[in-house]
């Protein structure tokens, strides 16, 4: 659109103290997720997958990727050669591995929770994995094995017996080796060569050759994200999700001590994702000329990176919104719950206490956002669109459901069965309150 390479790479400047709760309300928002529209395009797909399996999605895959495949699901063992590397790719696959299975495997740690509420009665809650879960790794421009890795690790480290990757193929019907390296790390059982609102469909009610799945993560583009929306409510189906996903967002709080070549870095980290990529600057107490040199510096480095046309796109769409103090950025930060809170401040672990929305946080001028998107261990699939208020990221809970049980004594129910008894009367409903009673009985 407007690729004009004169014209400045700008940001759009708000002032809290100046501005109408209406317009601050405004800023707020996310550009219409037009999720009507598109849920009623794809579910033709998603029919002509459940009705036609494997034949549908070889021939959609034909269409939409220009890949001819005889079969669209590849077992392990994977062949060496499809997931060969040069050394420092796999080295840095394998720590970003190593860091991420850690801290998901803490996650894990708790073990079964057991309370005994009342003598002889005693309540527990364990957990259990999922037993077949579809992770969707998008293709398109970018290659996503730091996907694989965040969907495929905490799959492993809950337990999930049958773990399908999805992702669409190149036109020679091959998965990069990336991919397939981290589909190999992480256990897969099955990877199936298809992307778009295809993929979902065959994870969602099976095919002849897909195994049906129980969950559905990762992000995707609009034709994923719909499909997945549309599979969660069809109770044959019997499928769940991730999390609404929406385009990726970044707000950045910064006062006086902040680096501007940092946080402008930051802002252009975000920008890089897409052209609907949401990118927030909240300059707390920021004289105008350190303002400037952000912006200066945001339009300097923008120039120099390979994704400039798409930043032409992002950037001119962010904001940048002067806050009187810490208080006032705090505040429109979890108003916003963004999907990444990076923090240039003078005492940025201090204000972590201050959050209360947000994916995930990066504390002070040395954790940028690319850490967390790739390999300190932390995940990077984050709730969007203002989500972050009623959702957390990925993390292995995300992988397992939680069973509650109880056991109680004889001598628990001689306590517990009156309560009950009388709680079952109050409703009317008799058969309950027998239920205690004919026990109380034998027991007296
Ligand atoms: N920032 C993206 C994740 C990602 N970044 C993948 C690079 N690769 C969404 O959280
Ligand atoms: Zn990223």
């Amino acid at each position: 659109a407007n690729a004009d390479p004169e014209a400045p790479i700008r940001m759009r400047t708000y002032d809290l103290s100046a501005i109408a709760p209406a317009e601050r309300a405004q800023l707020l928002r996310r550009p219409v997720l037009k999720s009507d529209e598109m849920i009623a395009k794809v579910r033709p797909i998603v029919e002509h997958v459940r009705a036609h399996g494997d034949a549908a999605l070889l021939e959609l895959t034909a269409k939409f990727d220009k890949a001819q495949l005889a079969s669209p699901v590849i077992r392990p063992p994977f062949a060496p050669e499809t997931m060969e590397l040069p050394d420092d790719v796999r080295r840095a696959i394998d720590v970003a591995y190593a860091n991420i299975y850690k801290f998901h495997k803490a996650q894990s740690a708790e073990g079964p929770l057991t309370v005994e509420t009342m003598p002889g009665v005693v309540c527990s809650r364990f957990a259990r994995p999922i037993a077949r879960v579809g992770l969707y790794v998008p293709g398109g421009t970018a290659i996503l094995p730091s996907t694989a890795l965040m969907l495929g690790i905490p799959a492993q480290v809950a337990g999930c017996k049958e773990i399908v990757l999805a992702t669409p193929p190149r036109p020679d019907g091959s998965v990069s080796p990336e991919v397939m390296y981290v589909a190999q790390l992480v256990g897969a059982s099955a990877i199936l060569r298809a992307g778009g609102a295809q993929a979902v469909a065959a994870l969602a009610y099976g095919t002849a050759t897909v195994p049906k799945v129980d969950k559905i993560f990762g992000p995707g583009n609009q034709w994923v994200t719909a499909a997945k929306m549309l599979v969660q409510n069809d109770t044959d189906a019997l499928v769940a999700i991730d999390m609404p996903a929406g385009p990726s967002e970044v707000l950045v709080i910064a006062d006086r001590t902040a680096d501007a070549a940092f946080v402008a870095a930051d802002l252009l980290s975000q920008a890089e994702h897409g052209v609907d990529s949401q990118v927030v600057l909240v300059a707390v107490d920021l004289p105008p000329e350190r303002v400037a040199a952000i912006e200066a510096e945001v339009d300097r480095q923008a120039r120099a990176l390979t994704r400039v046309d798409i930043m032409r796109q992002s950037i001119p769409k962010s904001i940048i919104v002067r806050a009187g103090s810490l208080e006032e950025a705090i505040a429109f930060s979890n108003d916003y719950a963004p999907e990444h809170l990076i923090l240039h401040l003078e005492n940025a672990p201090a204000a972590v206490a201050l959050v209360d929305n947000a994916g995930s946080v990066f504390v002070g001028p040395y954790s940028p956002e690319s850490c967390g998107d790739y390999a300190s261990g932390t995940n990077h699939t984050l709730p969007t669109n203002g989500y972050a208020r009623q959702f957390s990221g990925v993390n292995t809970l995300s992988f397992q459901k939680h069973i509650t049980s109880q056991e109680v004594t004889a001598d628990g129910l001689k306590s517990l069965g009156p309560v009950v008894a009388t709680l079952a009367d109050c409703e009317g409903l008799d058969a309950h309150a027998n239920a205690v009673r004919i026990r109380l009985r034998a027991l007296a």
